[in-house]
């Protein structure tokens, strides 16, 4: 614990960014699900038997023996994170002036599709840019949108659609089956493909177990390989759905693109048996996807996050709704209304919340959609979000209600609340060191 002057001056010397305090000065840290996770006795076994090979380690045949057996692909070419997967897929398929088409943006893939010279286009139903629309599948692509892209550019000139399970920047939002299908019907008449970022669609399975009567019986596992079949691709992230601390991978169908994935892999990550990671956390994470896909596991891990949820909505706390999978999404425009857009609500109330508790969560609105790569102009996105994020099989419920009363204690002194100026931006992914000072 520390005192909130000690965390004024903390958070000031941070430039009022989350991403730049120490962790030693954080309570509870809500920044991330992403490699804070809890790894098992299992996985720690696992670790014990890391196969260190430069070449061709027990790990990785084990590691690609699970992604064929659980998401079903055939080809695995291992990543240090998703980030590196995106990178390849994006050098790979974009050609430059292509069109990139998915889910909402994601800002590590984005970069990527932008750095390989293509323009992402959204193409998420309306009802996702709206905090309080209560539809059960927000992740999901409006067909009409995409058709007429394909219409007004060419099939030939989109690289592929991206679809994200579930949609991170709109707050953890799932995508239904039936809309993974009607897209790989719409996409294979164009002989477009599509690439699934499966970094939750674990989570994604078991909100289409809930939502879709269809699968109300299945198994979480079964959902995630049927996601995955309307698909020729997958990035990964291990570091949220497969409760390692490092690792992600490319997965894929396609025999001549795996082999240039397989030969840019050395390039930029390391050899395509090991792509960046010890053969241990290859193995943490050929571990962990068993663990992730166990109905029970997943149950226990979106239940605490919708415990938090429910208790902030019965305060009257503005939030996302539907209750995402992975996070909290406070919306910042309706909980600080005397702010503008560029006096950046969410980073500010971000601010506010570690000020109060030493609480840490991340902004998720105009700081985190950057500016247009063509005008310069910043983003102005509808969403302007404080994401607190919960790590697998780390918080207990004690935990959850410290951070229930910080937000309500805040909530309380909204009306006090003064907003923030931008002082320092860097030219990629901003949001993690751009600097602020108080107005
Ligand atoms: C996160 F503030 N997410 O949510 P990598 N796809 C998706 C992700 O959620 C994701 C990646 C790809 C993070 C870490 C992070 O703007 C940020 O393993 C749906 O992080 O490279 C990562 O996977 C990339 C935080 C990333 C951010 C970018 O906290």
């Amino acid at each position: 614990m520390t005192t909130r002057e000690y965390r004024e001056r903390a958070i000031a010397e941070a430039g009022y960014n989350t991403f730049l305090l120490r962790s030693r000065d954080v309570y509870i840290d809500l920044l991330t699900d992403s490699g804070t996770n809890a790894m098992s006795d299992n996985q720690w076994a696992g670790m014990m038997l890391g196969d260190e090979a430069y070449a061709g380690s027990e790990n990785f045949y084990h590691l690609e023996a699970q992604v064929q057996k659980y998401y079903g692909y055939k080809h695995l070419v291992p990543t240090h994170q998703g980030r590196g997967a995106e990178h390849l897929i994006s050098q790979i398929l974009i050609k430059p002036g292509d069109f990139v088409p998915g889910n909402m943006y994601f800002t590590t893939t984005r970069l990527h599709q932008e750095l390989a010279g293509g323009t992402f286009v959204d193409v998420i139903i309306d009802e996702a840019h709206d905090p309080e629309s209560l539809f059960p599948f927000k992740g999901n692509l409006d067909l009409n949108k995409l058709s007429h892209l394909i219409d007004r550019v060419g099939a030939q000139r989109v690289s592929y659609v991206t679809v994200a399970a579930t949609v991170n920047m709109a707050g953890g939002q799932p995508i239904s089956m039936q809309n993974l299908r009607d897209v790989r019907e719409l996409t294979a008449r164009h002989g477009i493909r599509v690439v699934l970022d499966a970094t939750r669609a674990i989570e994604n399975a078991w909100f289409i177990k809930q939502r879709e009567p269809e699968f109300a019986t299945s198994s979480v596992a079964e959902i995630l390989r049927e996601m995955c079949s309307y698909s020729d691709a997958c990035t990964m992230s291990g570091k949220k759905d497969l409760l390692v601390n490092i690792g992600g991978f490319l997965a894929l169908n396609d025999q001549e693109i795996f082999e240039e994935a397989r030969n840019l892999v050395v390039v930029y990550e390391g050899l395509h048996t090991y792509g960046g990671l010890a053969g241990r956390d290859l193995e943490a994470m050929a571990r962990g996807i068993e663990e992730a896909v166990q109905d029970d596991h997943i149950e226990a891990r979106i239940g605490q996050v919708e415990y938090v949820g429910e208790r902030l909505l019965s305060i009257g706390i503005p939030i996302v709704l539907p209750i995402g999978g992975h996070a909290i999404f406070l919306d910042a425009k309706r909980f600080l209304p005397q702010l503008k857009q560029l006096e950046f609500p969410a980073q500010t109330l971000a601010a506010e919340l570690y000020v109060e508790s030493g609480i840490r969560t991340m902004e998720r609105g105009i700081v985190s959609a950057g500016r247009n790569t063509e005008t310069g102009e910043h983003n102005f996105p509808k969403l302007e979000l404080v994401r607190l994020t919960f790590p697998r099989r780390v918080y207990t419920q004690a935990h959850c209600d410290v951070v229930t009363e910080a937000v309500e204690a805040v909530y309380d002194r909204r009306q006090e609340v003064r907003g923030l100026e931008m002082v320092y931006e860097p030219k990629y992914l901003r949001f993690f060191q751009t600097r602020f000072e108080r107005l």
